[in-house]
């Protein structure tokens, strides 16, 4: 079916299937996330030909190393296409941004010992129609060390630069893409805001601030900031943390937090999704107002709550939307399901939720691949 690599990853799901399953209340099965992600990884979604829209990825990781993109026609999403067949193997991190700042997403992957690589998005010109693909992967900086990353644009320059979030006790650093490559890594806050971090422009400013949530419910934003003396020259810096908000503490063991711009105003908010033993999940989004988040009730409730939840605008440009991956914990589901974002009014109860869940494919992201935009936290399957 669409050339995918089944037979290898038939083999691989089947092995790994009685070591991963296990049972939590309800009698929902639920399986491990993929093999080696670090304690918890998130990253938004992509948008591979530049037309607003975020389109679907997957990397298969492991032998195949395989990249597959599946863009967004507005309805639905087309057939998956292999856009890179050596890209993040084994066991390597792999996140999306826009690297260069050309309006494509490229992607990036994290070796841990032998460099961050980056495959932009590139144009073959001489194929007609022209077709878009990923191109070679290139080595942007030395590792810097084998920890988290994130991805945003701190700097507001366009192009997406790289967060490394230092383990306990350690700072968190930034390398600024330079367009051809990520620059030397500088300390921005001697922090760390809590797990995971995602990155987002919460205050709307135009840099990416980042949004940590910790295990006690705490959400804390360290807002990018500068300043410049002739002294010190231009500083840059990520300020606080700030403790932001209280989120009640999980009634399940499965929590998955998003930042994404919910209501487009141009400032991110986040939604908290809880996953429930039976299988559903219940949503809040919590809108920023610039200096802090307010409750953009009414709650939603979604049936996919045993899905690998993420971000992405996959309905209009400028406003998210969520994705659901059913298939990368279960070796039973291949589906993918978008939730629109609405604002709602009178006579409703006013604010902004999801429209029940659509399918938009009905394979890709299949057992322990790594889609993006996705957040896996903290060993949850
Ligand atoms: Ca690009
Ligand atoms: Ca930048
Ligand atoms: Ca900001
Ligand atoms: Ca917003």
């Amino acid at each position: 079916m669409r050339g995918w690599p089944r037979r290898s990853l038939i083999s691989r799901g089947v092995l790994l299937l009685a070591a991963a399953m296990a049972v939590i209340p309800g009698g929902a099965a639920k399986a491990a996330p993929p093999d080696n992600l670090p304690q918890w990884l998130s990253g938004r979604s992509g948008d591979f030909n530049g037309d607003g829209l975020d389109d679907l990825i997957t990397f298969t990781r492991g032998p195949e190393a395989d990249v597959w993109v599946a863009l967004n026609g507005g309805g639905g999403f087309g057939p998956a296409e292999k856009w890179h067949d050596n890209f993040a193997a084994g066991t390597e991190t792999p996140l999306v941004g826009d690297f260069n700042g050309d309006g494509r997403d490229d992607i990036v992957t994290f070796t841990c010992g032998s460099g961050i690589w980056v495959a932009l998005n590139i144009r073959l010109p001489r194929l007609q129609p022209a077709v878009r693909t990923f191109g070679v992967a290139e080595r942007w900086s030395d590792s810097l060390g084998c920890s988290n990353y994130v991805v945003g644009d701190f700097n507001g320059d366009g192009r997406d630069d790289i967060a490394y979030v230092g383990s306990f006790g350690g700072g968190t650093s930034v390398a600024l893409s330079t367009g051809a490559g990520f620059g030397a890594a500088a300390e921005w806050n001697a922090y760390v805001p809590g797990a995971p971090i995602e990155a987002g422009d919460v205050d709307g400013d135009g840099m990416d601030d980042l949004v940590g949530f910790d295990v006690a419910g705490n959400v804390w934003v360290a807002p990018s900031r500068w300043y410049w003396t002739s002294r010190t020259g231009l500083v840059r810096y990520f300020d606080g943390p700030f403790l932001r908000y209280r989120l009640e503490p999980a009634t399940s063991d499965h929590r998955t937090d998003l930042v994404g711009d919910f209501d487009g105003d141009g400032r991110d908010d986040f939604a908290d999704v809880r996953q429930l033993p039976d299988g559903s999940a219940d949503v809040a989004v919590m809108l920023s107002d610039g200096t802090g988040f307010v409750p953009g009730a009414p709650l939603t409730t979604l049936a996919l709550g045993s899905a690998l939840f993420g971000v992405g605008k996959f309905y209009a440009p400028g406003r998210d939307d969520l994705v659901m991956y059913t298939g990368v914990y279960s070796t039973a589901d291949t589906r993918v399901f978008t939730a629109r974002s609405v604002t709602l009014a009178p006579p409703f109860p006013t604010g902004v939720g999801f429209l029940p869940p659509e399918q938009r494919s009905d394979y890709f992201a299949v057992y322990h691949q790594v889609p993006m935009g996705a957040t896996f936290c903290c060993g949850h399957g």
